[in-house]
């Protein structure tokens, strides 16, 4: 029976249909399936269609938004009733996420966030053409383990490097004189792995799903 309601939710989202996602995150809740199991037994899958579709060219840009959007209105039916019965999912980690100063290109960063959320993330969002000390303020406030950084121009790919910079200088990257150790991950269409070595960024990843790979093997898990 949630067979069925897991395969029509995937299918809510490939279809980028965000209100029909959101009236089966309702049923779902209605029928008392757990939030977390709609999210990753049904729409999450959904996503994940998406993204491999759309890396084969089988779908395109206007695809992925409405995937996003779609995955975007189910979660957010979903995340509250998780907050009040208690059944938060397990938090793997905090991510600071945001398109560097210069900047506004915002629809692969936000698939980032969508997809680290709908993992099991928990991400700050600081939006586009986010200034440098913008990213090592939220960084200290958070704790957070890691710093994603989308950048879409070859002209805004160096201010990756400046907020690298930033969080050494801040010492949030350092783990014997800080407690916390901010690990950096950058992506964005220029940016390429010998770039995010280059810069010293611990990981790169050149689409939404390998993110959440990188991610997690940053954590350690
Ligand atoms: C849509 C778009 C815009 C929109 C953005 C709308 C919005 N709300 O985001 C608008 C119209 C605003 C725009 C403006 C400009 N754009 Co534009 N834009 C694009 C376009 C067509 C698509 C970008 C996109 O959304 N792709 C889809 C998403 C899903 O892919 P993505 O962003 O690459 O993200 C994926 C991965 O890169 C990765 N990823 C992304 N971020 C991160 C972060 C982390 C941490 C990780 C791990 C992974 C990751 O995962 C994502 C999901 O799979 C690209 C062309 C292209 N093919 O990239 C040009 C492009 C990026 N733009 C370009 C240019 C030149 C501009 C403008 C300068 C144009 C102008 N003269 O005004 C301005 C710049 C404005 C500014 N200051 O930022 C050039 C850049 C050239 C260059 N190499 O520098 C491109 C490449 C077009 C071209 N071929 O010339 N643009």
């Amino acid at each position: 029976m949630s067979e069925e309601l897991f395969k029509t939710m995937a299918q809510s989202v490939i279809e980028g249909d965000a209100d029909r996602a959101g009236e089966l995150a309702r049923q779902a809740l209605a029928q008392g399936i757990a939030p977390l199991d709609a999210i990753n037994q049904g729409f999450v899958l959904g996503v994940n269609e998406v993204g491999k579709q759309y890396a084969c060219g089988d779908m395109f840009l206007p695809d992925l938004v409405m995937a996003g959007e779609a995955m975007k209105a189910a979660v957010a039916v979903l995340e509250p009733e998780m907050q009040r019965t208690g059944t938060e999912r397990k938090m793997l980690g905090k991510v600071v996420l945001g398109t560097v100063k210069g900047d506004i290109h915002e629809i692969g960063k936000t698939l980032v966030g969508t997809m680290l959320t709908a993992n099991g993330f928990q991400v700050f969002d600081l939006g586009t053409d986010v200034p440098t000390p913008k990213f090592v303020e939220k960084a200290r406030e958070v704790n957070a383990d890691i710093v994603g950084l989308s950048a879409l121009l070859t002209t805004t790919m160096t201010a990756q490097r400046d907020v690298i910079e930033a969080l050494n200088e801040a010492g949030l990257r350092s783990q014997g004189r800080h407690p916390i150790a901010v690990k950096v991950m950058v992506g964005g269409a220029p940016v390429t792995r010998s770039w995010a070595a280059e810069i010293g960024a611990e990981g790169y990843s050149e689409d939404a799903i390998g993110a959440v790979a990188v991610a997690k093997q940053l954590m350690g898990l």
